[in-house]
């Protein structure tokens, strides 16, 4: 409804005397705040490029044409973020000035439709900060938090999963036992060593987010070559080891979950999906690639333990066969690669009929803003499951002000208007890409170098 019928309302119902005195007053009150108020207008899109800890962060602030109001958006692709900042700047920006920013759908569809070709990482990524940021904008002119504007809370706070690694199982056990003195139900395990080769996954990396060292690979895993090594069958061997010693002196209590980061061949995943179901798992991540989904059908056939997928899409073909085919329990993209929260929104509510459950990817490369669009979307999705990383702190939370609090399990949102968060962009500004980037990461501008089975073929890593 727009601002003329909202005065049409109000006006009759005070007409017909239906509202009592105060109530008209506060009507008023707010009817006055939009009267006579053009539409706002794009006045400026700009990028904050940041890196205050590890992840090349892509921000997309968005200025309108009336003061005081603007909104930030999470385009984050840290292995290519230049590419989606000159995206933003050279190709998006001059298509919205001007634009009114209450047109958020056919923004975004304007927005996707302009490259003529579609549905990639960089575009999306591009894209998503703008969505989000209208998203904030809209908030804060309805003065009220995004989750509102979207039917309101289902849920008081979303239950978060840890992460705990090491080197052997019993040091595993001892990070699943550390999770649960934190208040944690839900604990992502794996396993590998320092200089195995190897990224993501979060092995033995950050507990309270995404993106450690590689599950599975050892010292031992030496290979035909120099780079890096994975070993598919003894990494799938020690995972097994893990949740014995997990279950065996942890009991069920604990919910447990995997991230297979889609490293395995097609048969040993459907494998070691079977093998795992005497742990009831929570659920295994990407058992398999994008590129094998047509796999999904006999591995479901094959195996109860429940299905975690996603982080990798995006595309529509990508999701929509997997959640309209039941083949997984629990949708897991990454909303930036998906082209923003919008798009987001409408995977939860795609999903929801189907019984599938909403876990999105939330490492340290998502941005504090997209942990924020992500948290807003779990509090208002029904179909909400548990949610990855979103505990910002350190530099970053200077940074990003307004963060979610944790407690006991829990992200807990704050109910300021939009997205409830404001940058200080002098700060952010002393923290340019580069910084805190060692190694190979450096040399490769944020991106990832190979990894390689023992006889030196490269696999998805
Ligand atoms: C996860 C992911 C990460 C990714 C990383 C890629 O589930 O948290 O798999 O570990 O590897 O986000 O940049
Ligand atoms: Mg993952």
């Amino acid at each position: 409804m727009n601002r003329r019928g909202v005065l049409r309302m109000i006006a009759g119902s005070a007409a017909a005397g239906l509202t009592s005195g105060r109530h008209a007053l506060a009507q008023e009150k707010a009817a006055k705040a939009v009267r006579g108020m053009p539409s706002p207008k794009i006045k400026d899109v700009s990028l904050i490029a940041t890196q205050p800890a590890g992840a090349r962060l892509s921000v997309v602030k968005i200025v309108t044409d009336q003061d005081g109001l603007y909104g930030y958006g999470c385009s984050t692709f840290t292995q290519r973020a230049e590419l989606v900042n000159l995206a933003v700047e050279k190709y998006l920006k001059p298509l919205l000035l001007g634009k009114p920013t209450d047109r958020i759908e056919d923004t975004w569809q304007m927005c996707y439709d302009s490259s003529y070709w579609r549905n990639g990482p960089v575009l999306n990524n591009a894209i998503s900060g703008v969505d989000e940021a209208l998203w904030d904008i809209k908030g804060r002119q309805a003065g009220m938090p995004v989750y509102d504007l979207w039917g309101g809370k289902c849920r008081e706070a979303a239950q978060m999963f840890a992460n705990a690694g090491g080197a052997e199982p019993k040091d595993v056990v001892e990070g699943v036992r550390q999770a649960m003195a934190r208040g944690y139900k839900h604990v992502r395990v794996s396993t590998g060593v320092r200089g195995g080769g190897g990224r993501g996954g979060a092995g033995g990396g950050d507990p309270e987010g995404g993106g450690g060292r590689a599950a599975g690979s050892t010292a031992s895993a030496r290979g035909l070559h120099e780079g890096p090594v994975f070993d598919r069958a003894p990494a799938l061997r020690r995972m097994l080891d893990v949740f014995a010693a997990c279950r065996k002196e942890l009991g069920f209590e604990v919910e447990l979950m995997h991230d297979m980061h889609e490293r395995y061949e097609p048969r040993q995943a459907i494998q070691f999906v079977k093998d795992c179901e005497q742990f009831k798992l929570y659920f295994l991540e990407d058992p398999l690639s994008p590129e094998d989904n047509d796999w999904f059908r006999e591995m479901r056939a094959q195996s109860s333990t429940p299905i975690a997928m996603g982080e990798l899409f995006n595309s529509p073909h990508e999701w929509t066969p997997l959640i309209t085919g039941r083949l997984i329990d629990f949708i897991r993209c990454h909303l930036s690669q998906v082209g923003g929260v919008s798009v987001a929104r409408k995977i939860a509510l795609l999903a929801e009929p189907f019984g599938v459950k909403t876990a999105w990817h939330g490492p340290g490369d998502v941005s504090p803003v997209g942990h924020t669009a992500q948290l807003h979307l779990d509090l208002a999705s029904y179909n909400f499951g548990i949610q990855e990383g979103g505990l910002i702190g350190g530099v970053s939370a200077e940074i990003f002000k307004g963060c979610a609090t944790f407690k006991d399990g829990y992200l807990w949102a704050n109910a300021a208007p939009g997205w409830g968060i404001e940058v200080d962009e002098k700060l952010a500004a002393k923290y340019p890409y580069g910084t805190n980037e060692q190694g190979e990461r450096g040399r490769l501008n944020g991106g990832w170098g190979d990894l390689r089975s023992p006889d030196g073929t490269v696999i998805k890593q």
